[in-house]
Formats: structure tokens, sequence, C-alpha cells
């Protein structure tokens, strides 16, 4: 794009002067962001209406998250505007970090939400039509604080510095009607600009408004009551993010969410398709559809019905579902398979149910017994509808496609065979490295230029100069440190230095991706360090971050739990010139970016076959750090790629975890291992303050549960440990420099793009 400084200037003061009466020099920093995102929306318009009339075939990702951080700097980036617009700005005495106030956008959890982020801005940059359709959360996932080392939550209100990469189009506005209740859905659409090819897709989410405006008249009159009521209930549809990864809770107001988000897009799509008099039996023809997870499902019986509306015959409306949608797996929990209460669902949704009921009558007609179905016991079961229905179903990671094909949904499997396939999750190279740690960009784009930007297998070429990159490495790695280490005095209050070793573990907190393991491994060399065992600890910063979901009791527990060991830690003079600890607050993508290229270890250590990929393990990969981590997952492919001695395995494989929990009894571990033992009685036995209580349950989850210790956190223990000393040892010599670059080098496979042209090609054949 080409760039005038002066006219790009000129537009933003001018901006400035008609919304809020002021000029580039006394604007405060919110009102400079507001009107330099305008002025930059001003330069795009044109690419972005080309791309919304162009005839081609369109992809609708449909998700009820998309975690994506801050637009500013990774919009400009993929303009090609970044150090343009900095200079502008410095030109005029202001500074375009001054930005890093602005909230970031976090209408996500975590790992779906995330990738649903990375995947819209890898296919804008491949030229793939993906747009992108979700809700528009008043207040995003809650804000985290720890107070006394308890987490505290607060609302997130993301728009506080207003939402100038939004557009509202009152035109395509349009009504969504449960039994009880009618509102109106409003889209905000997002450009979603590609790396500096001119494409711009859209990210169209929806925002619940009342049918009708306020009606003061009435209400003057005394009958407004009523009324004010309904535009309470209509607005609060879309108001708050549920803040559950993983656990499914049974929230009528969920349902809704997901039934409002896609009911307002099928009747957007239904009725630009008939405004173009295309015939709605060929939809397919125009649209296909991902479903992110079971979240957005409803969608399936929605479009029958909006069909047989249209005059479609069930059975052709069926061929039409089977032809556009295709359903993505991201977990194979138990408890986090979404299932509705067929009254509930029947009584807010009865035409929908109604749809559904048809599918499993349909699916009964087939004759294969009660093995299949959708609707059973009155549960309604939305991961079968949408196998049954969908043209293609894939899993995220080859281990974790290979687990649904032969155990969660194994009869599925083998009644269709074909339907199933694999798409290994990837990241985006552009906000994962390009943005992040331009530093490091500039050396190795010095030694292979720049096409890895959008084909990041050629980093491959790097591996000829790893012998000469590792000075250079050290030195921009270490820069990053410290500038880590700063951002962590200033927010978190504590001290780290960049000579300590930083081991990492950032995700969200869940028993399964056992952060326990990490804490309990540092308890273990806590103590081997008092006791005079380790003299030669290799100065060590363990840093944490993680949001636990405000209902989930023991992973909260954990949090206080890691909290009180970094006090004590931190605050041991002998022990703390070897290790600090700390647990960060408000993990997000904004700290990600500066987390991920400041890490020397990043721990990935969820218990073997319930991690379905994991997604910071490949941001971690691509900055240059290995893994310590389970075969479990991604890592599975990453050391596939990068070589197993170039990273750090322990633990239990998927086949053994299967064996071990038949006569598990971690009680036996804990007899067996005083030290472990030691560290586990710090649980209970007054070491720390817990007035809550939060730490005992933990504690009897582990040893007094009817099926105790879930995760094998005890069992995996002991190597856990032997290979994370054995990593920190490593740690400082060239060797392990090496390793750090050849995991770099190898990180092209987990590029977004490859995985969005995967989909393309097996899924959604678009640009065909
Ligand atoms: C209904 C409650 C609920 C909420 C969120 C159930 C399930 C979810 C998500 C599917 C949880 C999630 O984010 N899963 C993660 O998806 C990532 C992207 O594919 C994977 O990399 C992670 O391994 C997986 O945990």
């Amino acid at each position: 794009m080409q760039f005038d400084r002066e006219a790009f200037l000129r537009e933003t003061d001018r901006i400035l002067h008609a919304e809020y009466e002021t000029d580039l020099r006394s604007a405060t920093n919110k009102e400079l962001y507001n009107a330099l995102s305008r002025a930059v929306m001003g330069l795009c318009w044109e690419d972005w209406s080309k791309e919304r009339r162009t005839q081609k075939k369109r992809c609708g990702y449909f998700s009820a998250e998309f975690l994506m951080g801050r637009a500013i700097f990774s919009n400009l980036l993929n303009l090609g505007l970044l150090e343009d617009a900095r200079e502008a700005l410095s030109s005029v005495q202001r500074d375009l970090n001054d930005f890093e106030e602005v909230e970031d956008a976090a209408l996500g959890n975590g790992g779906l939400g995330r990738l649903a982020a990375c995947y819209l801005e890898s296919a804008a940059s491949m030229n793939i039509p993906l747009d992108g359709y979700g809700i528009r959360y008043r207040y995003g996932l809650f804000r985290q604080t720890f107070v006394d080392g308890y987490q505290h939550e607060e609302g997130d209100d993301w728009t506080k510095w207003g939402d100038p990469w939004s557009v509202r189009v009152e035109r395509d506005a349009v009504i969504v009607s449960f039994a009880d209740q009618k509102v109106r859905a409003v889209p905000y659409d997002m450009p979603i600009f590609g790396y500096r090819n001119g494409v711009v897709n859209t990210l169209r989410l929806w925002a619940s408004e009342p049918v009708q405006e306020f009606d003061f008249a009435a209400f003057n009159e005394m009958h407004g009551e009523h009324t004010a009521q309904e535009n309470f209930a209509a607005t609060k549809i879309t108001d708050v993010l549920y803040p559950n990864d993983n656990t499914m809770v049974g929230k009528i107001l969920r349902l809704r969410q997901q039934y409002f988000m896609v009911s307002a897009s099928l009747q957007d799509i239904m009725r630009k398709q008939k405004e173009k008099g295309a015939d709605l039996r060929e939809l397919d023809r125009a649209y296909c559809f991902q479903l992110n997870d079971t979240h957005p499902v409803i969608a399936i019986p929605e479009l029958l019905r909006l069909l047989q509306a249209e005059g479609l015959t069930f059975e052709e409306a069926f061929g039409v579902c089977s032809r556009c949608f295709n359903f993505t797996n991201h977990t194979i929990l138990a408890e986090a398979l979404e299932k509705w209460d067929a009254l509930a669902l029947s009584d807010i949704l009865p035409n929908v149910f109604r749809e559904i009921e048809k599918c499993q009558q349909r699916l009964q007609a087939e004759g294969q017994g009660d093995k299949f179905y959708i609707i059973r016991d009155n549960v309604v079961h939305m991961a079968n509808l949408a196998i049954y229905v969908s043209a293609r179903v894939n899993g995220v990671a080859e281990i974790h496609t290979n687990i649904l094909k032969r155990e969660t949904f194994r009869d599925w499997y083998e009644r269709t065979p074909e339907k199933f396939v694999n798409i290994t999750n990837g990241i985006t190279p552009r906000r994962w490295m390009l943005l992040n740690n331009p530093k490091m960009v500039a050396q190795i784009d010095s030694r292979i230029g720049t096409a890895w930007h959008t084909d990041l297998k050629r980093l491959q070429e790097m591996k000829g100069h790893i012998e000469d990159m590792l000075p250079v490495f050290g030195a921009i790695k270490r820069e990053n440190k410290q500038k880590l280490a700063d951002y962590i005095r200033v927010h978190e209050g504590v001290e780290l230095s960049p000579d300590f070793i930083f081991d990492v573990q950032v995700k969200r907190l869940h028993e399964y991706k056992r952060q326990l393991l990490n804490a309990f491994s540092i308890l273990y060399f806590y103590y081997a360090i008092k006791d005079g065992e380790i003299t030669d600890f290799p100065p060590t910063a363990f840093i944490f971050g993680a949001k636990a979901a405000p209902g989930y009791y023991n992973a909260k527990g954990i949090i206080k739990y890691i909290n009180e060991i970094a006090k004590l830690v931190n605050a041991d003079e002998q022990v703390s010139k070897f290790m600090k600890v700390v647990f960060v607050q408000n993990y997000n993508v904004s700290y990600a970016e500066k987390i991920v290229c400041a890490a020397d270890v990043s721990e990935q250590i969820s218990l073997a076959g319930m991690e379905a990929s994991g997604t910071s393990n490949m941001k971690f990969m691509l900055n240059g750090t290995v893994t310590l981590g389970t075969l479990d997952g991604a890592n599975v492919e990453i050391c596939e790629e990068a070589g197993r001695e170039n990273n750090y395995i322990f633990g239990a494989t998927v086949e053994e975890v299967a064996a071990i929990k038949q006569f598990y009894c971690p009680r036996e571990i804990a007899e067996g291992n005083h030290k472990l033992k030691r560290v586990l009685e710090t649980l209970v036995n007054g070491t720390f303050s817990d007035d809550k209580g939060m730490l005992r349950h933990i504690y009897d989850s582990l040893l007094n549960d009817y099926n105790p210790d879930r995760f094998l956190v005890l069992y995996d223990f002991a190597d856990y440990v032997r290979v994370k000393e054995q990593l920190l040892r490593d740690y400082g010599t060239q060797d392990f420099d090496r390793k750090c670059l050849v995991n770099m080098a190898s990180v092209g496979k987990f590029s977004a793009d490859r995985s969005v042209t995967d989909y393309n090609e097996l899924i959604w054949k678009l640009n065909g």
C-alpha cells in the first residue's frame, strides 16, 4: 500500500477535529488511537468492499469465540504500515507504543478461540475466502487479579477505548425468535487483513438488541415496565462470554447465545442468496460452514428449518445441510461434550427441536439399531448431530484424530470412515513472530530472505545458518527476556534476572494440563536446595500464566497453591539465588506475545491423550524454545518435525495410560517416594495459608477421591523431575541453543497457513 505520511496525518488530524475537537498534539492517547485507526480503515474500505462483491464461494467459520487480542499493531503490520505509522506519529512527537494500553478483544477463552483468530488471519493471507461469524460480547473473558494469592475476577470492558475497527451494519439486522422472546440481531463487521496482499475478509459479530426501541410514551403512562424488562432480556443475550473452557454448563442463556448467532448468520446468508435470485437447493455452491466445536451445531437444525420455510422438502434441506456443514472437534474430555436437556430445548426452540427429532428419525430409519442416536433419555447429543449431518469431521492433531476414530466416536467412524480427516492446528507466524520478535526476524531475513513470512516451511533454509546464528540468537533472546522481566517487575512486582532460565507454562488452568505437576517439581527442587542435596541448581525463573473458570474450584486452588509457593521461594534468601516463581496476572494474547519470545523452556505437560493439540507449544517453538512435554497433542508432531532428541520428553504414553489406570493407586506412589510425599503434605500441613480450604481439596482429589488423581500427576512425577533436571543442566551450552534453533527451523508444518490450506483442499474447496 502506498503511504503518504502527510496525507495520513492530515486525515487523522481531520478526524480528531471532527470527532473530538482536538488535534494531533493535544489529543489523548485514546482519541489518537481512535482517529488513527479510523484513518487506516479509510485506506482499506475499497479493498474490503471489492472482496464482498466477488462471486466466489465462501466459507463461514461459525464460532462462539474469536480471541482476537489487540487489533491495531497486527492490522498495521499486515497492511505494511507499521513502521510508516510509527514514523508518522513520532514526527508529531507521538508514540505508537502508547497504544499498548488498548484492551485486548478477549472474546474467547483459550485455544479454540485463538485458533479461530489465527485461521481468519491466515485465510486472508492465503487469499482464501473465509469469514468469521460469532457473537459481539459486551464483556469478554474476565480480567484476573490476585488478592492474597486467590484469583479475583472483574468484568472485561474491552471497548473501553472505543471500537474503531468495527463497522455497525444496521442494514443487515435480522430478528431472531425464541418461543418466549424476539430480539434484534445487529452485525458489527471487522476487517481481516491479509498479509500485504490487499485481501480483506470479514469477521461478523452479532449484538442483540430489543426489537422495539424503548417506548417512552408507554413508560410515562406507567405501562412501561414490561417493555423495560423485555429490553433488558434482549440485550442480556450477548452481554458476556461464558468463562468455561472444556466444561459444559447447561445454562439456557448459553443455548440462547448459540442459537442467536447461528440464526442471525444463516438468515443473513439466505437473504443474500435470495436477493441474488439463487436456488436455495444449491446453497452449497455459494457457501459452506465450518462448525468450531459443538457450540454452533444448532446451526444444522436451524438451516433445515429455514430451508423448509422457503419451500424445500425435509430431504432436500437435509441434502443441502449435509453438503454445507463440517465439524471440528477440539476435545475428548467427557465433561466438555455438549448435551442439552431435550425438554428445555423444546421449550425455548420448539421448531428447531422438531428438526432435531426429524434427524433422529431419519437416522433410526437407517436401521442400525440403538448404537446411533442424537436424542437419548431426553438428552440431545450435539456432537452426534454434527457428525451425522456433516460432510467432514476433523480432529486437530494426528493423535487426537486417531483417538476420535478409535474411541470417542468409534461407531460413527466405522459407519462413515470417509467423513473423518485430520487437520493439525497451526498458528499465524505474523502475530506470533513478525510482530512480537522483530529483531529475530531481521536476523533470519538477512540470511534467508523473507519468503518464509508466508511460507513457513522455508524457515528450514535456516538450518544451514545455525552455527552462525548462535551468538545473535542468544543475544536477542536475552533482550526479549530483559523486556519481559521489566514488564513483570512493573505489573507483578517480582524481580527476575535475564540470566535465569525462563521456564514457562501459560495456558488455561485445568487439571488435565497439570500445572500441579510443575508446582510439585518446584517444591521438590526447593527442598533439595534447602537440604543441601543440590548445591548447584541452575538458576531458573518458573513463570506461570493462567485463568481458572470462576466455578472451577480445584483450578482456583492450584492458582492459590502456586502463588503460595512463589511467596515462599521468592522470600527465601538461600533459595531465591537459584529460583524465582511468578504467576502473572491476567494472562491474555498481548501478554503471550511478550512471553513466547522470552522463554527458554516451553512446558507442555498434559496427561497423554488429553490435550487435543495445543497451540502455545507451536508459538514457543516458532520463537526458538525447546519443549518439555509429554507425547500428547501436537507435541508428538513437534518431535517428528524437530527430532525427539531436540526436545525433552517424559511420562506415560497414551497406550500406557489406559493400562496404568486399571490398577492405579496414587497412595502407593506417595508412600514409596518420601520426597514426593513431603511435597504433597504441604497441601495440608500448614506450610501455606489457605483460609478457604482449597488446598486440602486438591490433596483429597489426588489421594482420597473415589477416582483419585485422574490425571496421573503422581505417576508421571518421577520421570518429569528427572527429565526437567536434565534440561535445566543442559541449558547454557551451545548444544542447547542449537536445539532451540533446530526447533525454530523445523516449525513449518505448524503454520496456520498450512492448516487453512489443508481445510480448503480437503473440505471447503474454495477458489476451485
Ligand atoms: C461447552 C464448554 C466448552 C468450552 C470450550 C467445551 C469445550 C471448549 C473448547 C473445545 C476447549 C478448547 O479450547 N479446546 C482446545 O482447542 C485447541 C484448538 O484446537 C486445542 O489446541 C487444545 O488442545 C484444546 O484443549
